[in-house]
């Protein structure tokens, strides 16, 4: 979670692939104080010392609750949740932590007023969903217990909101690229370690086909959409729940970019059935047009800026 307070905000599952960076650019803007970050797990050292950080564990609401009354919370970012490939191989887990765990963050902000931002996918679609490219809104119906807890996700904060006034926000990400955390058991993971593999061993071995198209964003764009879209208006905003795109590639095409800075990268394909499964039932681009419309979303990574600055960044943490 990122909790903010006055703007106070609590995440719980911040420890994620997410919560850090995010944490780190609200702070920036609203104080270290004021943005109190949790997790399960006990913080690395450099975390502990950039900001608050408490337990909050997203099962036990009288914790919740706790944190949020005692510290004057009043946003709310909720990132604990099992991605789509490790959701496959624990269903029951993915459940209670996707879905009893998404109740209590729903309760909770709708007790406490809180502004609650909920992260969506492109894993919230499905095979019968236009994948090329997927609106907002259309037919979902996701064949993950990710995907499905998503929509979940998304219908309930909407229903809550239209119910009872809920300031209930979701985007929909891509998938994300990082360089100082890494993602944790999603179909999008391997554009992360290729680069790691290019500067490590040199070599990657896909788990996905060489043509198999997926949107995708580098992390600093998607903590700006966040940030922006948390800050947006209630008036700019004709929906609860937004896609944003910033760019879609391939395995092959994203190999080719890196080829330029290293030439001697190879890259070998063994799709793994269950990720390529997930993946072709994924949309290969989103239309986010309503995002740019509404309240003004704009990525500043293309594929050539979010692989120099990848392998920039990797190549600095190795060294
Ligand atoms: C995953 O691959 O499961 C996530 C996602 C796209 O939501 N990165």
């Amino acid at each position: 979670f990122i909790f903010v307070y006055h703007i106070l905000s609590l995440f719980e599952g911040g420890l994620g692939q997410l919560g850090v960076g995010l944490a780190q650019m609200l702070r920036e803007q609203y104080g270290k104080e004021n943005v109190i970050l949790s997790d399960i797990k006990r913080p690395p050292a450099d975390v502990f010392n950039m900001g608050p950080f408490v337990y909050a564990d997203v099962l036990d609401y009288k914790n919740l609750r706790e944190l949020v009354v005692n510290n004057r919370i009043t946003w709310l970012v909720h990132y604990s949740a099992l991605l789509s490939a490790v959701g496959e191989a624990n269903v029951t887990l993915a459940r209670t932590i996707n879905i009893t765990g998404l109740h209590n963050v729903l309760d909770l902000a709708l007790e406490n007023c809180l502004r609650l931002f909920v992260p969506s996918t492109i894993g919230a679609f499905g095979p019968s969903s236009p994948r090329d490219p997927a609106p907002d809104l259309c037919i979902q119906r996701p064949r993950t217990i990710y995907g499905v807890s998503k929509v979940h996700g998304e219908l309930m904060g909407e229903y809550l909101h239209h119910k009872y006034g809920l300031d209930f926000r979701c985007l929909r990400y891509p998938g994300v690229i990082s360089a100082t955390t890494k993602p944790g058991g999603g179909t999008t993971d391997y554009a992360v370690q290729i680069f790691h593999d290019a500067l490590g061993s040199g070599h990657h071995e896909c788990y996905l086909r060489p043509q198999t198209r997926l949107p995708m964003m580098h992390i600093s764009d998607c903590h700006r959409a966040t940030i922006e879209f948390m800050q947006a208006d209630e008036c700019q905003l004709s929906l609860r729940t937004y896609n944003i795109a910033a760019i879609s590639f391939t395995p092959e095409e994203v190999a080719a970019e890196i080829r330029k800075h290293v030439p001697q990268l190879t890259v070998t394909y063994k799709p793994d059935p269950v990720r390529q499964n997930i993946a072709d039932s994924w949309p290969m681009r989103f239309d986010d047009s309503n995002a740019r419309r509404d309240w003004g979303w704009k990525p500043a990574y293309g594929l050539p800026e979010l692989v120099t600055d990848m392998l920039d960044r990797v190549q600095n943490k190795r060294t």
